[in-house]
């Protein structure tokens, strides 16, 4: 369905997948407005879901697991190639009780099921701290292209919500998004390396779309800053074009990932042909359904 890194040329498929898949409006946790926005540009904000307390714990556990040793030295890690600083964590729902009653809260778990139009299951979460002087970036990407090339996701039945920890600003390496895109399945040349993540999460090399390709999106539909407040919620879908600048401010931009995935939608085996990744990066073993009883 969705070819990439195997041929010499950069090549458009269009989206052979529904955005949001349930159809029943009524029954939506969302307003009629944000979702026609998020169908047509591929993501939404919201704001205010959570409290400002309910922010401020998520920002104490965030310091606590950016100061452990402990933590520094894990796998999970992923430090920034030119300072050492640590530039994200993976599997945080695994690694900290209080984020994965985060991720499991009703008030995410429901907006994805009902995008997604089945139970869900997390497929990664990360703390992504952009820290301020060094904190680098990300080159524009799709991620969907990532999990489906290299973790074996079938199809486009995913989607990340990124929460704003830290004040996003225009000038220390908000999201950029460029509405629209997920709409396109840019098919990425070059050959996926052995154990490519080990580098990949410090600096994406592979699987990233072509100079005209990006010319051209950018041109057609333009680029959103997700600037916002801690607290703020960037849900977006998992083919959407994104990337974001280093941060040479003072002011770090930490957001943390939940990564919500279909569980008709779990992932097999790479369709890029490479090892599968670690469990800490892409869900396989440790798959289990987040539906409440209630
Ligand atoms: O490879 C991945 O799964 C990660 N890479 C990027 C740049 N975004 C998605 C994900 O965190
Ligand atoms: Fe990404």
């Amino acid at each position: 369905m969705y070819p990439s890194r195997q041929y010499s040329s950069p090549m458009h498929i269009h989206r052979q997948d529904p955005v949001i898949y349930s159809n029943d409006r009524q029954k939506a946790p969302l307003e009629e407005a944000l979702l026609d926005q998020y169908e047509k540009k591929g993501f939404l904000f919201l704001d205010d879901l959570f409290d400002d307390h309910e922010v401020a714990d998520m920002q104490r556990h965030m310091q606590r697991l950016r100061d452990s040793d402990e933590i520094k030295h894990r796998a999970e890690s992923i430090t920034e190639e030119s300072s050492g600083d640590v530039r994200s964590v993976f599997d945080v729902h695994k690694l900290s009780h209080f984020f994965q009653n985060i991720a499991q809260d009703p008030r995410l778990v429901r907006m994805a099921e009902y995008l997604l139009g089945d139970d869900v299951y997390l497929h990664q979460t990360r703390l992504n701290y952009k820290p301020g002087f060094r904190g680098k970036d990300f080159y524009w990407h799709s991620d969907f292209e990532t999990w489906h090339t290299e973790d074996g996701m079938p199809r486009m039945r995913a989607l990340s919500m990124s929460i704003s920890l830290t004040p996003n600003d225009y000038h220390n390496g908000p999201l950029l998004l460029i509405p629209g895109s997920h709409q396109t399945f840019i098919s990425c040349v070059g050959e996926t390396p052995d154990n490519n993540y080990l580098s990949s999460l410090k600096k994406q090399d592979v699987g990233i779309p072509d100079d005209a390709s990006l010319q051209s999106l950018i041109e057609q539909n333009g680029i959103e800053a997700a600037v916002g407040q801690p607290g703020r919620i960037i849900l977006f879908d998992c083919n959407l074009l994104h990337g974001s600048n280093s941060n040479i401010t003072s002011s770090p931009r930490s957001n943390l990932f939940f990564v919500y995935n279909a569980l008709s939608n779990r992932v097999v085996l790479p369709f890029g042909n490479t090892a599968p990744r670690p469990e800490y990066i892409a869900a396989r073993k440790s798959i289990k359904g987040l539906k409440k009883s209630d």
